[in-house]
């Protein structure tokens, strides 16, 4: 029961299987039925979708990229046909989207997961990755794991944070070390944050964004998640997931060419009880991200190698979006400073610039009275050749400091944190907390929240530890003294080679073509 009008006659498999045309199209979600023959033009993900699933049930295929809601808030009341009366023969019945699955990947994936290894065998954030390499549908990891162009961005994300070391301070009292810190105004018991992924019902489909919010309220110390647009739960249902007062909800904000629906948006981000609104910057348009076009072409959802479809059919497959592209679609690329003005003056809470890509726009973020920016290139999704976020913190400090501006303004940075020692350097460097994204997107995927938790105490204790070893005690006292950054700048110095890292990486493949 979804919570329909059930005063409404059942309606029988026969009837729906009749309504199977574009210009007559119902399915069957959930047990009930819909008519979305005049939905089909304005839905965000494409109209051949719908089109080529009409008189199906389409369950499988709609749950995990669409947040709780979305039916109620789209189809009015009388498309809203009645229960189904019983099943949908088999062969009317969408598998989950696949795309570029076979069998033998689907069989091999599922033993898998109905084989995984005990959470203690889970070391290190890399040995989440690998796992999720194996386990996820190929258009989830596809989707999670790319990055844009040749992904030297994506890789130097990590690789920077390989040209820094440490001077350690020898015999200082380390026998209780402290993570406590502030962000935004709020105590946070550890300098980090999940940071927003779209949706990651993909990778867990029943737990998504909730799964998260539970692994971070059920370790030792409370973790903020950062909540986003594209979530595949919907906000309610993420912020009521959160198990205690002290966890911390954020709103990552894209704007929408539609004002109203932005400021609705925000609102409704207020009312919730989420404490600042992260607005994201760097992505007016979606970067060229090859791993995730690629899924489409190999085969398609219904099955069946490329090759054997009809010409027209091939062309017109090429020209669909893929589905993120197509629920970019509303982000609006005319957003501008002004508007972040605007924004400013809208609602009480910390406004926060994310996708910072150089000194100069920090500062303009602090004079216009923001409470802080997140330097980030999107975890090298976006524009390739961004510089690593940890090297435009060593410069963005310095000159944040020198306009006064580096007190009561927060400096984040994310991308390519894997390690505890890749988050103190960049709190060396002054940033007040770090986000990390697609580790907690793999650990969720493979375990749910007991993920989310398990890589929360990896990246503590081993943050903890580091953190003595440096005989430092609390986050206050570090400072970038405790750094040696001859070669930070220099990106083709030699360094060693980062095993885990590069092993849980999957490289760009060529197209194979026939003749291959
Ligand atoms: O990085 C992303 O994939 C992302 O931010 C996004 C944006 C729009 C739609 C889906 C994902």
């Amino acid at each position: 029961d979804n919570g329909q009008p059930s005063k409404k006659k059942p309606i029988s498999p026969d009837e729906v299987a009749k309504h199977n045309k574009p210009d007559d199209c119902w399915v069957v979600i959930n047990g009930y039925v819909y008519d979305v023959t005049f939905f089909i033009p304005n839905h965000p993900g494409g109209e051949d979708v719908i089109k080529a699933n009409a008189g199906k049930d389409v369950t499988a295929m709609f749950m995990p990229l669409h947040a709780k809601g979305t039916l109620e808030k789209n189809i009015p009341e009388d498309k809203q046909l009645g229960p189904l009366s019983k099943p949908m023969p088999k062969k009317l019945v969408c598998p989950p989207y696949a795309p570029g699955e076979s069998p033998y990947e689907i069989m091999t994936k599922q033993k898998l997961r109905d084989n995984m290894p005990p959470l203690g065998n889970i070391l290190n954030l890399y040995d989440f990755e690998r796992l999720a390499s194996k386990i996820l549908t190929n258009q989830a990891w596809a989707y999670y794991s790319s990055g844009a162009d040749d992904e030297i961005t994506y890789r130097e994300n990590h690789n920077a944070y390989h040209r820094i070391f440490f001077k350690p301070h020898i015999l200082v009292d380390v026998e209780h070390v402290n993570l406590k810190t502030t962000m935004l105004g709020e105590t946070t018991e550890v300098p980090f944050y999940v940071s927003a992924t779209a949706l990651c019902k993909l990778g867990n489909p029943e737990g998504g964004e909730v799964d998260i919010a539970k692994g971070c309220g059920t370790t030792k110390y409370s973790v903020p998640q950062m909540i986003s647009t594209l979530a595949s739960c919907s906000l309610d249902e993420v912020a009521e997931a959160k198990v205690n007062d002290k966890q911390l909800q954020w709103f990552q904000l894209y704007v929408n060419s539609d004002r109203k629906i932005t400021r609705d948006l925000i609102k409704h981000a207020e009312d919730l009880g989420l404490k600042a609104i992260f607005v994201t910057v760097d992505a007016p348009s979606l970067g060229n991200r090859e791993k995730d076009q690629k899924i489409k072409f190999t085969t398609q959802s219904t099955g069946g190698p490329k090759i054997l479809q009809k010409k027209e059919e091939q062309k017109k497959e090429n020209n669909s979006d893929g589905a993120s592209k197509a629920l970019s679609k509303f982000i609006d690329p005319s957003l501008s400073w002004e508007d972040i003005a605007k924004m400013r003056k809208l609602t009480k809470l910390p406004i926060v610039i994310k996708g910072v890509q150089r000194a100069e726009d920090a500062v303009r973020a602090a004079q216009m009275g923001c409470q802080g920016v997140v330097l980030s290139n999107h975890g090298g999704r976006q524009l390739d050749f961004s510089r690593a976020p940890i090297e435009v913190l060593a410069e963005t400090m310095p000159i944040l400091k020198h306009h006064g501006l580096d007190k009561n303004f927060d400096v984040f940075v994310d991308g390519g944190i894997r390690r505890g020692t890749d988050i103190l350097k960049a709190l060396c460097l002054g940033a007040t907390g770090v986000g990390l994204g697609r580790p907690f997107l793999y650990a969720n995927s493979c375990y749910g929240q007991q993920g989310v938790a398990h890589a929360i105490d990896i990246i503590t204790k081993e943050l903890e530890m580091s953190m003595r070893l440096l005989g430092v005690s609390k986050i206050e006292d570090l400072n970038p003294g405790f750094l040696d950054l001859t070669s930070l700048h220099s990106r083709s110095v030699a360094v060693a080679r980062d095993s885990l890292y590069e092993n849980a990486y999957r490289e760009p493949q060529l197209a194979k073509f026939l003749i291959d």
